[in-house]
């Protein structure tokens, strides 16, 4: 029995080591060199290239390198009776909660007028609001969207969350469904995505979205860039619909050199980085995930196809 890792070379490098130390039991192929195909009942992925995994006919559990899948769902060849976990790590949540709480910091305090007014040389006092007067929605208000909620509403924010399924969580306004968002929408200066990629919410952030934002709200997107309509974007911005945006993730990564967003003034650009998998707490996670599924046990985190996260 062995298991097949595949990531990108500099990600592969960092978890190597510490596979051998925390998982000793098990022989690990490192694609490309994936040996036998025959006796791989195991993958650890990131995005794995089409077909690679409908190519393992012993395949038993796919476990996802990250806390969003939609790169596997991606590959037309998944062999979709396999299941899947996704990950689910405190470290990598604490990592998100710190880049989100940031970034509505950042535009909250005026930051991208800040740093114009720098590079001008301009002293000018801006009238600044206190953030228990500033509402922020978050979109998607799963793991990483109630940890940032918590964290930004220690911070004095009054947080909104919206989910596709209702639900109470206390302390917190939450909304569900398309009425729900309309609301969560409505009250929002600030608006977070932290939704998973999937047919209901790609192209969610769009103009259309935009427009039932209070006017001069800001938007952080760290759920993917396939959730926004990037043709969007810049003219909300310059219209002064929307007064800024942080973003981490894009529909093409690296965001290609010359596109508009990396020169915008009232855009932030990040590389993917807001949680990026630890490969210390990840591989103690999916180890247990591999070990309780060989025996036969209830393994956490697994992907509902039918909704597609
Ligand atoms: P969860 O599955 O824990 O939470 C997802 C949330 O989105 C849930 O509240 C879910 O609703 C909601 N949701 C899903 N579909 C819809 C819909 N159609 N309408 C309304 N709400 C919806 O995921 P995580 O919080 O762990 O991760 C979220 C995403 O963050 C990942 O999928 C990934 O894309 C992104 N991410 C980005 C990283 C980065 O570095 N930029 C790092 C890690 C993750 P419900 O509660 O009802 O199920
Ligand atoms: C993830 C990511 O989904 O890093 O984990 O984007």
């Amino acid at each position: 029995m062995a298991i097949l890792f595949r990531s990108t070379p500099a990600a592969t490098a960092r978890w190597q080591p510490l596979l051998a130390e925390l998982m000793p039991e098990h022989e690990f192929r490192f694609w490309p060199e994936v040996g036998d195909p025959a006796n791989i009942e195991y993958a650890m992925v990131w995005q794995p290239p089409p077909g690679l995994l409908a190519s393992l006919p012993s395949l038993r559990l796919i476990c996802g390198l990250g806390a969003g899948i939609d790169h596997l769902l991606r590959d037309p060849d998944l062999p979709r009776h396999i299941p899947i976990t996704r990950l689910v790590d405190p470290y990598m949540t604490d990592a998100m909660s710190e880049y989100v709480a940031l970034s509505v910091l950042r535009l909250h305090r005026q930051d991208l007028d800040y740093l114009a007014q720098q590079r001008a040389q301009s002293w000018e006092e801006r009238e600044q609001k206190n953030a228990c007067e500033r509402p922020v929605g978050i979109l998607g208000f799963g793991t990483l969207g109630q940890d940032a909620g918590r964290k930004l509403k220690a911070l004095g924010f009054p947080v909104a969350g919206w989910s596709r399924t209702a639900k109470e969580v206390a302390g917190f306004v939450t909304y569900a469904g398309g009425d729900g968002l309309d609301a969560l929408l409505a009250r929002s200066e600030i608006l977070v995505c932290l939704l998973p990629l999937t047919t209901a919410t790609e192209g969610i952030l769009n103009a259309g979205l935009f427009a039932r934002l209070p006017r001069g709200a800001a938007l952080v997107n760290a759920g993917r860039g396939g959730h926004l309509v990037e043709a969007d974007l810049i003219p909300a911005l310059d219209s002064g619909q929307l007064s800024g945006a942080v973003l981490d993730v894009f529909r093409e990564e690296p965001l290609p050199k010359g596109h508009p967003f990396w020169s915008h003034p009232r855009i932030i650009v990040t590389p993917h980085i807001a949680a990026e998998t630890h490969p210390p707490t990840a591989a103690a996670i999916i180890g247990d995930a591999i070990r309780r599924f060989a025996k036969g046990e209830p393994v956490a985190n697994l992907v509902d196809l039918a909704t597609g996260y």
